[in-house]
């Protein structure tokens, strides 16, 4: 599997990286996106609360948080150094990282929060989810239950002042049930009915419903790619953010086939 793993510059460091890090060194964390097109849409970024990362050494000053998994995934594409046992500087917690400012590339706001996703898998991708309420319903589900419920907010320690100011970007036109929509992800989970992350069945239908329609339909309505379908825009916005350095590409080993003759 092919991602693109978008470096968001982590500005508030934790207390254990000041004392750690050198003064001009610059912290990444990275996620892993099927979906680079969408970067301009970012709110937030994602973290799962109990999750362990690491801090990585990486070429020119500058540090990768990830899961140890996928840091050593990289290990492997020249991505960290050494070959196999990537350099690991310090171990974080999500929950350390929780409410951190962060800058997200190509997104309109100067900066967003970290934010808890507790349904975050570490064994995929980076174990750190950019979050694009306006497209992906799951972003959109989790997004709108911090928004909108005291008690969720306070269950996580989450600052009403990390996401109301956040809203939502329309970033795709999406012909959906015979009308374009701003914001499929949105629109979808509505009509759906999905009322919280813990929807997982509708939230699953809801998913592969604004992938194929985003693909198949999407036109860019936001950004350099503005006017050109999706289909098309996808390749280009990659392109655009890796000579940006402002991600790279990486590859995930496929899961195991667990029997092919029965
Ligand atoms: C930005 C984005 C924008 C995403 C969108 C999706 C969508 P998939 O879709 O299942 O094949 N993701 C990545 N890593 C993890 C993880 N460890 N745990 C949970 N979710 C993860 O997998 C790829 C997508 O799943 C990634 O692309 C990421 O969210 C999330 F508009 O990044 B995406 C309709 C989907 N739209």
């Amino acid at each position: 599997l092919e991602y693109t793993a978008i470096k968001i510059e982590l500005l508030e460091w934790t207390p254990d990286m000041q004392k750690k890090f050198k003064k001009g060194s610059k912290v990444y964390l990275l996620a892993a996106t099927l979906r680079a097109e969408t970067m301009p849409g970012q709110t937030n970024c994602w973290i799962l609360p109990s999750g362990q990362y690491g801090c990585f050494e990486a070429p020119d000053s500058q540090i990768f948080v990830t899961s140890h998994r996928a840091a050593r995934n990289m290990s492997f594409q020249d991505i960290l150094m050494p070959w196999g046992k990537p350099k690991c500087v310090m171990e974080v917690s999500g929950q350390e990282l929780l409410g951190k400012k962060v800058a997200a590339p190509t997104t309109k706001y100067e900066f967003v929060h970290i934010l808890p996703l507790p349904t975050i898998k570490m064994d995929k991708g980076t174990g750190i989810v950019t979050s694009v309420p306006s497209d992906s319903p799951d972003d959109f589900a989790a997004y709108m239950d911090l928004m909108k419920s005291d008690k969720k907010r306070e269950y996580y320690g989450v600052k009403k002042e990390w996401v109301e100011p956040f809203d939502l970007i329309p970033i795709i036109d999406v012909e959906i049930d015979g009308e374009v929509r701003a914001m499929a992800a949105q629109y979808v989970c509505e009509k759906l009915g999905v009322q919280s992350i813990n929807d997982r069945v509708k939230l699953a239908e809801a998913h592969d419903t604004c992938y194929k329609l985003g693909f198949d339909k999407g036109i860019m309505s936001l950004g350099p790619f503005k006017g050109q379908p999706v289909k098309k825009a996808k390749f280009e916005f990659r392109t655009v953010m890796i000579q940006a350095k402002q991600a790279f590409t990486y590859y995930e080993p496929e899961k195991k086939v667990v029997s092919r003759s029965g």
